[in-house]
């Protein structure tokens, strides 16, 4: 049985059909329109209390928010390939770096471009330039967070770069744009612009 994506391509479940490409396994897409507000209803609320966009259904199982359906899915059907086995030393830094992306670069830049105040040392993403020289040191001298090997931690971590960066939220430093364009060719990422693109297309968006 295939996994259910309830997806809009204007939605970080855009992403996650990269995830999903990495992960070779077969989806489905149930299309949920954004902008009319359908995420909000009852049978969707059910699924994710939030009433957002991603929320993967795997049989009986659901998993949402973007990062955990990533690792998820490198856990569940591409282990030791996309995600280290549990006694792999470099599944620390794995974990560190796909729980930073979420919880500490996106925060970062949403309270700078918001323009909140908050306590440095309270905020658990710190201070923005503090972000920026952690997300640079995760990738110094190396091509991805792992080193040669790519894993699930680089669609989450790099796919909110590219984001980032393509909506100008984030200094575009080569570091950063040198590896985007190393994810960039993967094919299972061509692979998902392609659908993305061809759902856009279909939704006579864009
Ligand atoms: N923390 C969530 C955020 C999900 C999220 O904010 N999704 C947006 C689209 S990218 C959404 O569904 N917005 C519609 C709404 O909030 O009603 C995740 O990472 O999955």
């Amino acid at each position: 049985m295939s996994l259910i994506l309830h997806y809009h391509p204007y939605s970080r479940a855009a992403g996650t059909i990269w995830a999903l490409e990495e992960a070779g396994v077969p989806y489905e897409l149930k299309v949920v329109d954004i902008m009319k507000g359908e995420q909000k209803r009852p049978e969707l609320v059910a699924l994710n209390p939030m009433g957002k966009l991603p929320t993967l259904v795997d049989g009986d199982l659901v998993v949402t928010e973007a990062a955990a359906i990533a690792l998820y899915l490198a856990d569940r059907y591409a282990p030791g390939r996309l995600a280290p086995a549990l006694d792999d030393p470099r599944r620390g830094t794995y974990l560190r770096w796909a729980f930073f992306a979420p919880s500490v670069i996106e925060p970062a830049v949403m309270a700078r471009s918001s323009g909140w105040t908050v306590k440095e040392v309270s905020a658990g993403w710190g201070s923005h330039d503090a972000m920026i020289a952690a997300t640079e040191s995760a990738l110094r001298g190396k091509p991805f967070l792992l080193g040669e090997q790519f894993s699930m931690a680089d669609v989450v971590f790099g796919g909110l770069l590219r984001f980032l960066i393509g909506f100008r939220q984030i200094d575009a430093r080569p570091a950063f744009t040198d590896y985007v364009a190393r994810l960039d060719a993967r094919p299972a990422f061509q692979r998902a612009e392609a659908r993305n693109l061809a759902m856009c297309q279909q939704l006579g968006l864009k």
